[in-house]
């Protein structure tokens, strides 16, 4: 991809931090295309003929990194969709700025992504406390009909957030293009302070 042409947003934290939530409102406001990596690996899960279905419900039961392979092409993909149909109609203001969420998770997906995909201009990051993540993710189980809110999967998706995305949080936190936000409080608040960052990158 043409790096001059698109703006791509990593946007990472734990579990239940509430990148989906604030990606939703970022949408409205900057007319981002919104890409969560776990919604394309559950829809590739189902998908009819994929021959990952399997590895996916393991991996995302057990709150463990699908091979970045797998990840990656399915991202690639629905980028080229994006601008494929942006180049068919013409350039609309905010077309080619992608939101990609709860990608990277782990180092050798960001190495290799911004290796041979893009690079990323800015990474929101969401930190909150296990607590609050644990109470959001259960009360949403109650209806998300997601295979991993439950305590058993939500604790392994804690220990492995803690032991391949941190490092990613990281690495990333010695270049400037990390925004810390406090996730703990209400998505009005959470939102003010993400709209503001991502303002700025586009002042
Ligand atoms: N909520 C949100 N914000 C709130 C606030 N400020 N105050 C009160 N409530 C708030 O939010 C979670 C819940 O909290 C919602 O009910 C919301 O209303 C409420 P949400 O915005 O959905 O949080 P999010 O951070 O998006 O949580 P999610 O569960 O999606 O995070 P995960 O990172 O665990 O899930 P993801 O879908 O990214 O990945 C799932 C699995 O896919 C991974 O565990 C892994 O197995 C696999 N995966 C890979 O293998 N590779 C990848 O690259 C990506 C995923
Ligand atoms: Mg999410």
């Amino acid at each position: 991809f043409d790096d001059s042409k698109i703006t791509v947003i990593y946007v990472l934290g734990g579990p239940g931090a509430g990148k989906g939530t604030q990606c939703s409102r970022l949408v409205k406001e900057f007319n981002f295309s919104h890409l969560s990596a776990g919604d394309l690996l559950r829809a590739e899960q189902t998908r009819e003929g994929s021959q990952y279905g399997e590895l996916i419900r393991t991996c995302i039961r057990e709150g463990t990194i699908v091979p970045m392979e797998v990840t990656i092409k399915l991202l690639e993909n629905a980028m080229k969709e994006v601008i494929s149909k942006a180049s068919g109609d013409g350039w609309d203001d905010g077309q080619g700025r992608f939101l990609i969420d709860g990608f990277p998770r782990k180092m050798d997906q960001a190495l290799r992504f911004d290796e041979t995909v893009c690079l990323s201009s800015l990474v929101l990051f969401y930190d909150t406390s296990e607590e609050v993540m644990l109470d959001r993710l259960l009360e949403r189980g109650k209806t998300s009909g997601r295979e991993d809110d439950n305590v058993e999967s939500i604790k392994k998706r804690f220990r492995t957030y803690k032991a391949d995305t941190m490092p990613v949080i990281e690495y990333y936190s010695s270049t400037p293009k990390v925004a810390e936000i406090d996730s703990s409080a209400t998505v009005d608040e959470v939102y003010a302070k993400s709209s503001e960052v991502v303002k700025k990158l586009f002042a």
